[in-house]
């Protein structure tokens, strides 16, 4: 496969409404990332993807749409972005924005049109249906509500929403929507953006004739349905193929077989993806599961796709909460999580925060929660009858809130995130957890990230190594090894808050050999690894 700049590339995911706030409204903003950036760069990374800044009512955090080409006030003007894109440039940083365009916001022009009229000259580039037996389309459910389907009363229809009411669907069929796509990607690529990172861009295309799902409630007949491949190849050939930029497709209930349809390289269509086969359907930590996950996406890609490595973002809660230990061995679970994305086969992606080790939360009440996925969920269960402290017991620990808590830089009040209100409660944690006592601690998880990063400039088998695990059905033990020509590395994690023994065949004995990098300050025993132990050696 041939080498390029974003297969080498570490991505900082920048969630602006939560990363740092410059005039005291509450909310992060644009200059605000412009004053961090040389915090970022700090860290190593090359490229920030950063989400939705488009003018939108704001009710699903920037994902509801209302003009593509203008920037939410709230984040600043169109002078600030530009500003911020010739910064990071200057820099030697890479800009991704965020492409959102299943849906727009029901507040967007064309939306306005299509749904004044029937014969609208727009009606048709939103997915409208007649009623059926006097009841809806059909028995689809949406991401954030029972029923996909939401009545006009004006114009006596039925409107397609995959996520909120507010968020309804574009008609992918219809050559006009794409075209009018493919002109606003134009305007922000030709003011020399890098790529984009594509929303749920597998859900396109919707099942031929809409049929009734046999099982509703699992909602993957939203995606990669017939159709999505042709809109993607000529998105690439009419677009993309223009410009020297990279494109990560957010692609939920994808398998291997079918993410190299996606990202294979001879298929012109994106160059890598995020597969939820973790994130959505691993809610605690399995390592058998992960292994095998890791194990039949390397099978599906190598040589001819390009994977990324995540574990959380502002979908996923923390994952030193969810998949690590945010306790007592906090550090030493975070840099091994961080090791492990960092030299697994792909590109790794640090979410704002994950380099200091920030946690997930638990609010003591609904009404400190503001995410309108996890709101609904409530309202819908609470309605069953269910008792509420339950229904929110239930729905913390994944809650899409706790990945947005704001950044803590400080001990100061708010985390130093804002001089205002924040629009959302800072973790209590962030007086111990901040960036400022990161940066003063030479054994801080930041430190040991901007490590790993600068590893991944010096050693080209992290990015294009051979992989193979060594350690299939341990439960705790994760031995691989990355090899290219003739640098072979194993890396020995121990994911377990006990101490284990590594048993490695004589091929690759560890003894005498150059630790690379190791998250314990001394190692006691070579072939045992303590509670969350992580080491990278050079065979
Ligand atoms: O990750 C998930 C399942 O694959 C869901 O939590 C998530 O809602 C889904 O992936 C879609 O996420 C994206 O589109 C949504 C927006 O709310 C999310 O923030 C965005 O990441 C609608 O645009």
């Amino acid at each position: 496969m041939k080498r390029t700049w974003w297969k080498e590339a570490v991505v900082y995911q920048v969630y602006w409404r939560s990363f740092f706030d410059t005039d005291g409204d509450g909310f992060g903003d644009l200059e605000g990332v412009i004053a961090k950036l040389d915090y970022i760069k700090n860290l190593g990374v090359d490229v920030i993807w950063l989400n939705p800044i488009y003018e939108s009512p704001d009710l699903d955090n920037g994902y509801d749409i209302s003009d593509y080409q203008s920037v939410m006030k709230k984040a600043g003007a169109m002078e600030t972005w530009e500003r911020l894109l010739k910064e990071a440039h200057e820099r030697g940083l890479k800009l991704i924005m965020d492409l959102v365009v299943n849906h727009t916001s029901d507040q967007h022009s064309w939306f306005l049109e299509s749904r004044s009229s029937k014969d609208n000259p727009k009606r048709d580039w939103y997915i409208w249906k007649d009623a059926v037996d006097g009841g809806k389309p059909n028995n689809w459910r949406s991401y954030f509500t029972p029923s996909v389907w939401e009545w006009d009363e004006p114009t006596g229809q039925y409107y397609m929403h995959s996520f909120a009411v507010q968020q309804p669907d574009l008609n992918w069929e219809n050559e006009e929507v794409r075209e009018a796509i493919y002109s606003m990607m134009r305007f922000w690529l030709d003011k020399g953006i890098d790529g984009f990172r594509m929303d749920v861009i597998n859900l396109l295309a919707k099942q031929k004739g809409f049929p009734d799902a046999e099982q509703p409630d699992k909602i993957d007949y939203l995606g990669n349905n017939p159709g999505i491949h042709e809109y993607l190849q000529e998105m690439n050939e009419k677009v993309l193929s223009h410009y020297d930029v990279m494109t990560v497709g957010e692609i939920p209930f994808v398998t291997p077989e079918d993410g190299l349809k996606y990202v294979g390289e001879d298929r012109n269509e994106l160059n890598t993806l995020f597969h939820f086969q973790v994130a959505d359907d691993m809610p605690d930590w399995d390592m058998l599961r992960y292994k095998e996950i890791q194990q039949t996406w390397y099978e599906g890609l190598h040589g001819k796709g390009w994977n990324s490595q995540f574990l959380n973002n502002h979908d996923h809660t923390r994952q030193v909460t969810r998949y690590g230990n945010d306790g007592e061995y906090r550090c030493e679970s975070a840099k091994l999580l961080g090791t492990m994305l960092h030299t697994l086969p792909g590109m790794p992606y640090i979410f704002q925060g994950e380099e200091i080790g920030m946690t997930g939360v638990r609010f003591p009440s609904i009404d400190d929660y503001q995410d309108i996925a996890m709101k609904n969920k409530y309202e819908e269960e609470t309605q069953k009858g269910r008792e509420a402290s339950e229904v929110l017991a239930e729905l913390q620990p994944l809650s899409r809130d706790n990945s947005r808590t704001p950044m803590q830089w400080d001990a100061s009040a708010n985390a130093g995130f804002t001089d205002g209100q924040p629009w959302m409660t800072v973790n209590p944690n962030y007086t111990d957890i901040n960036v400022e006592e990161a940066l003063n601690d030479p054994k801080s998880v930041f430190y040991f990230y901007q490590k790993l990063i600068s590893l991944r400039k010096e050693y080209d088998v992290m990015v294009y190594g051979d992989y193979q695990d060594h350690s299939e059905g341990d439960p705790h033990i994760y031995a691989y090894t990355r090899s290219l020509g003739e640098v072979t590395w194993l890396i020995l994690l121990n994911h377990s808050n006990e101490a284990n023994t590594v048993s490695l065949p004589d091929t690759l004995s560890i003894s005498g050999k150059e630790l690379v990098l190791g998250n314990y300050q001394d190692i006691q025993d070579l072939h045992t690894l303590q509670p969350h132990e992580a080491r990278i050696y050079q065979l």
